[in-house]
């Protein structure tokens, strides 16, 4: 690949997933896309299809998704590729919005798009995958997961708005609540109301159109800051 090569601006974007439901690595990016209106496909793998993996696998990287991972976006130029943040920034130049204006802000943006990676890592292993023991749940409800709300509540304080940057929202945004998004649907005791800046971050995202027009779709509830009231959920 030379260094001068670019990827096509995609008129239709097609992303596979395995079905986990609102929950995994395929979520956020499908909320950068409902936001921003593009025309997007989203294909949910059932997870009794997985039979064959590595030969399904082997084809996927043979194609240009080199680490043979779902999320998996096909922009229509015969590769396939994977890697859900990667895919996320890659969309947002494409459509020119989610990012920052300038190197110091995109370094931050990285940072924290690198710490939902750990989040959203420790979540799968101690709370959403393969039947976790109690002691890894409890370490991750009472340790893990606090640490993160911590640093996150420090971050989103940092500039004058609800989202990560301040006014504009960014793909982080997104990420930010995909992770929140799990921790309360899966009774991890979150109240948010112990953490203003990511409360006012959760109800502003909720309001954007786009978002809030796809929430009331999802069959499993659609509000996370509803969820979280400790009125409303029997978790707090
Ligand atoms: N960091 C990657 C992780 C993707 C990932 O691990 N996806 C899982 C499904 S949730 C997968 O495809 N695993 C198959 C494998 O690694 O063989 C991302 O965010 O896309």
């Amino acid at each position: 690949m030379s260094s001068s090569s670019t990827i096509q601006q995609p008129t239709k974007i097609k992303v596979t997933y395995f079905d986990f439901g609102v929950l995994g690595f395929g979520q956020p990016l499908k909320l950068l896309l409902e936001d921003s209106g593009t025309d997007y496909e989203y294909e949910l793998i059932p997870l009794d299809r997985i039979d064959g993996w590595d030969e399904q696998q082997a084809k996927l990287m043979a194609r240009g998704n080199h680490f043979g991972t779902f999320p998996m976006a096909d922009f229509g130029d015969g590769k396939l590729r994977g890697g859900s943040v990667p895919l996320m920034r890659l969309i947002s130049r494409k459509i020119g919005k989610y990012l920052g204006s300038n190197e110091e802000d995109e370094y931050f943006l990285d940072t924290a798009s690198d710490f939902y990676i750990d989040w959203q890592r420790s979540f799968a292993s101690n709370i959403h995958f393969r039947k976790p023991s109690l002691a890894l749940q409890k370490d991750y409800k009472e340790l893990l997961a606090p640490r993160m709300y911590k640093k996150f509540e420090h971050v989103y304080g940092l500039h004058d708005g609800p989202y990560i940057l301040g006014h504009e929202i960014t793909y982080v945004d997104f990420l930010t609540y995909h992770n929140i998004n799990g921790d309360v649907r899966k009774d991890c005791q979150i109240d948010l109301n112990k953490w203003p800046n990511l409360l006012r971050f959760v109800k502003a995202f909720e309001e954007r159109p786009a978002i809030k027009s796809y929430l009331s779709t999802i069959e499993s509830g659609g509000s996370i800051f509803l969820l979280s009231q400790p009125s409303s959920s029997s978790n707090n």
